[in-house]
């Protein structure tokens, strides 16, 4: 680690960002390799497991989600997984090796008949000795201080992406439902987990405003996932072309020169990436990833797979 720390800024401009992106591709990486060595060991990368909890059925008309009720996709529904289940899975989460426990459940907002349900299962996480972080769609300011008095760490809730792409992409809540919810989170004190899904259509501009959104908030989301779109059979955006490889790299060290201190996840989509492209996005800077073998619905990397890369890469786990 280098000891000259990078300023942290909230007063990003969107041409700055922008400007960012378009930056020669050795020029960028260089950059935000060497943000990443101010604040960070660039030979370790956090592992997050994730664990659906309850399946399918949301309200939402998220068009990427798999898990709407608006979509004929061949998910199968489950109601909120036992308390032991969910202990079960933990367990084989952290003797794999994680160090952080992500739950999600297909709400808009948890149910009230739940919520206890919820707070128990975080507490059980927390006494295996994992941090935790759910992600439950939006919340008000009395459910953000109940699951931070139950001891949750993180909170996730995506942007996605821009403002004014946003509406493409859903209808059943707005952007500003999303940015409420943000608020609630860090009013409860609890860490954010807030980022991206690059690919649904989007152009460089959105993927910039969106940037612009989570770097000028009042404090940087400790947590920044990077999704690339998984295309899910029977969404609207089951068509949608695939991106340029390197316009995940492009993103993920744009991210990190935005926000030094942050973890940056390098989120779904790398079970159909290269090696080659993960290593790529490591040396831009990403430091996180979602371990084992499912994300919420779909598919990931198997564990001997990541074992094997960080093992060709000399990269230490933690
Ligand atoms: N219902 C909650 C919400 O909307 O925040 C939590 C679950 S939602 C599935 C969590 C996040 O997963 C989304 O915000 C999105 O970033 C990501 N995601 C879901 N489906 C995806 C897909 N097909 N490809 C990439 N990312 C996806
Ligand atoms: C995040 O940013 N990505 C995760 C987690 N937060 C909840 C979800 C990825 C989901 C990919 C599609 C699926 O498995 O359903
Ligand atoms: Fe999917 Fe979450 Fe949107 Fe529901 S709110 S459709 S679970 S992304």
């Amino acid at each position: 680690m280098l000891s000259e720390k990078i300023p942290i800024r909230h007063d990003w401009s969107l041409d700055e960002i922008t400007t960012l992106f378009e930056m020669p591709f050795n020029d960028l990486i260089f950059q935000a390799q060497s943000t990443h060595r101010a604040s960070f060991n660039p030979n370790q990368v956090q592992l997050s497991s994730l664990l659906n909890i309850k399946t399918g059925t949301c309200s939402e008309d998220c068009a990427y989600c798999s898990q709407s009720a608006h979509f004929k996709t061949a998910l199968k529904p489950q109601p909120l997984m036992d308390l032991d289940t969910v202990i079960a899975a933990a367990s084989k989460a952290k003797a794999n090796g994680a160090t952080r426990f992500c739950m999600g459940a297909a709400w808009r907002s948890p149910k009230t008949k739940d919520f206890d349900k919820i707070l128990d299962i975080i507490k059980a996480i927390k006494a295996l000795g994992l941090e935790t972080c759910v992600t439950l769609g939006m919340l008000n300011t009395t459910q953000a201080q109940r699951l931070k008095e139950a001891g949750l760490d993180y909170y996730n809730h995506n942007l996605d992406t821009s403002a004014a792409y946003y509406k493409n992409i859903t209808s059943t809540h707005t952007y500003q439902d999303r940015l409420d919810t943000l608020d609630n989170v860090r009013a409860a004190n609890l860490k954010m987990c807030s980022g991206a899904i690059i690919g649904m259509g989007e152009k460089l501009t959105d993927r910039a405003a969106l940037l612009k959104t989570l770097v000028n908030l009042p404090i940087h989301p400790e947590s920044v996932p990077i999704n690339q779109l998984i295309p899910v059979a029977g969404t609207p955006l089951a068509e949608t072309a695939a991106i340029d490889p390197f316009d995940i790299v492009r993103c993920i060290a744009v991210t990190r020169i935005l926000m030094p201190a942050s973890h940056i996840r390098l989120s779904a989509g790398r079970a159909s990436m290269s090696d080659e492209l993960q290593a790529l996005c490591f040396i831009a800077g990403a430091n996180s990833i979602f371990y084992g073998e499912k994300l919420l619905t779909t598919d990931n990397t198997t564990v001997d797979q990541d074992q094997q890369l960080f093992s060709r890469l000399g990269i230490e786990t933690i």
